[in-house]
């Protein structure tokens, strides 16, 4: 029998985690990453490190594989429809072009019936984000359109600290209404040629604009449980998903839900479907790639999934005598940067 060959794009956490269900059903994997110490480098099948533009390495790649899935947005799309043109990728370039830059993000959310977003507009300078500050309120978030995750490139606005903008670079960035929304939540669905799965709404706690706890099942009526999820479902349908989307958003006082971003890829608040689920995130982004239907995912216990950001790292042995912990296997601890997680049942 010929192995099934996957390759994936980006060897980080999210990279480590696919490999690790790739080996559990037999499949091959092949890591392109960008730097030489990655976490994904002990669990894949092979590994290609090389920039993104190097040609013969890319080759290499396409070479490597029949299957391809991205663990990051953020890849030039040149290189993902090069990808699309001669082997089969997941989710396809279209899907994370989308996603990959705010703007575009945005309008594609907004002109889905029944799903919104915050109020947003388009600035590339500091004279525009003067001008539509006012018509923020004078408080908003400004983010670059494109490689911004975990609260990179972000920063709040208000009348006090506009000035201090005045010498950045804001080409091509985006000016986000501030909001007061009582909750944050996740939809995670996965859809394959033949059918659409979702796992249940869970409950995000941000930090500095970093993720820091995911808390399963989330404190939702049932009313908000079935809209948030009808929600993904149509960004999923309408986006043509063949993968795994996860769909961020933001519950208002008054029961609206605004969407507030979606990755094309398997997510932070995900990681805790491979404790309590049946099937997690990962299997059924194998599934949807290598299989014609995607599975329930079967959740079988509550729990919380808390990440090790930066310096909490240094508490993960301690933390190991107790929880379920993971090491993302990171060569440097960095303020903001996502070292492990561990899960509370
Ligand atoms: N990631 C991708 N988009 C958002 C996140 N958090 C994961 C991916 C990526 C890793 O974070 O797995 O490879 C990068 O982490 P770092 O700490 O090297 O920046």
């Amino acid at each position: 029998m010929i192995k099934k060959k996957l390759g994936i794009l980006g060897g980080g956490q999210l990279g480590m985690f696919i490999c690790q269900a790739a080996r559990n059903f037999g499949i091959y994997t092949t890591v392109f990453s960008t730097t030489k110490d990655f976490s994904a480098k002990d669990f894949c099948d092979n590994y290609i490190i090389g920039k993104f533009n190097d040609y013969k390495k890319i080759q290499e790649f396409i070479k490597s594989s029949s299957h391809f899935t991205v663990e990051t947005e953020n890849i030039p799309i040149d290189l993902l429809e090069k990808i699309n043109n001669n082997k089969k990728i997941f989710p396809s370039s279209e899907v994370i072009k989308i996603a990959q830059n705010r703007l575009r993000e945005k309008k594609f959310l907004n002109s889905i019936p029944g799903v919104k977003t915050v109020k947003f507009s388009s600035i590339n300078s500091y004279d525009d984000l003067c001008s539509k500050l006012k018509q923020f309120k004078f408080k908003a978030i400004i983010k670059s359109c494109e490689l911004g995750y975990d609260g990179k490139n972000q920063f709040i606005v208000n009348k006090n600290n506009i000035y201090s903008f005045e010498k950045m670079n804001l080409n091509n960035f985006i000016i986000e209404e501030f909001i007061d929304f009582e909750k944050e939540v996740s939809v995670i669905v996965s859809k394959a040629e033949k059918n659409i799965i979702s796992y249940p709404p869970v409950e995000n706690l941000h930090k500095d604009s970093i993720l820091k706890e995911t808390k399963y099942p989330a404190d939702l009526n049932n009313k908000l449980i079935k809209s948030s999820l009808e929600i993904a479902n149509k960004i999923a349908n309408k986006i043509n998903l063949n993968g795994v989307l996860a769909v961020e958003m933001f519950l208002l006082k008054n029961d609206d839900i605004l969407v507030n971003e979606i990755a094309p890829r398997p997510h932070n608040s995900g990681h805790w479907t491979m404790d309590a689920c049946k099937y997690s995130q990962y299997d059924n982004l194998i599934f949807s790639i290598f299989e014609p239907f995607v599975k329930e995912p079967l959740p079988q216990k509550s729990c919380k999934m808390i990440n090790l950001i930066g310096k909490d790292f240094n508490n993960f042995d301690n933390l190991k005598k107790k929880y379920k912990c993971y090491d993302y296997f990171k060569n440097e601890i960095r303020p903001k940067r996502k070292m492990g997680h561990y899960v509370i049942f």
